[in-house]
């Protein structure tokens, strides 16, 4: 299990933040996900065997936000 932090740039309010964390708790591999608008990141436990960090943030630019 790996922790990945990925930060995201485009995010302005609550709904943002979760449809981030349902977007990156759907992926294959990932156990949990932590996303903080405050902080504007995304903390990512994952099976990096299964879905590395680059896939992550290809899911946060699929979704329509900046992954930085
Ligand atoms: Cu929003």
């Amino acid at each position: 299990m790996q922790t990945t932090v990925i930060n995201i740039k485009s995010m302005t309010c609550m709904g943002c933040v979760k449809s981030v964390k349902n977007v990156l708790e759907r992926i294959p591999g990932v156990s949990n996900a932590d996303v903080s608008l405050e902080n504007a990141q995304a903390t990512i436990q994952h099976d990096d065997a299964i879905t590395g960090s680059d896939q992550l943030k290809q899911a946060i630019q699929d979704a329509g936000f900046e992954a930085v």
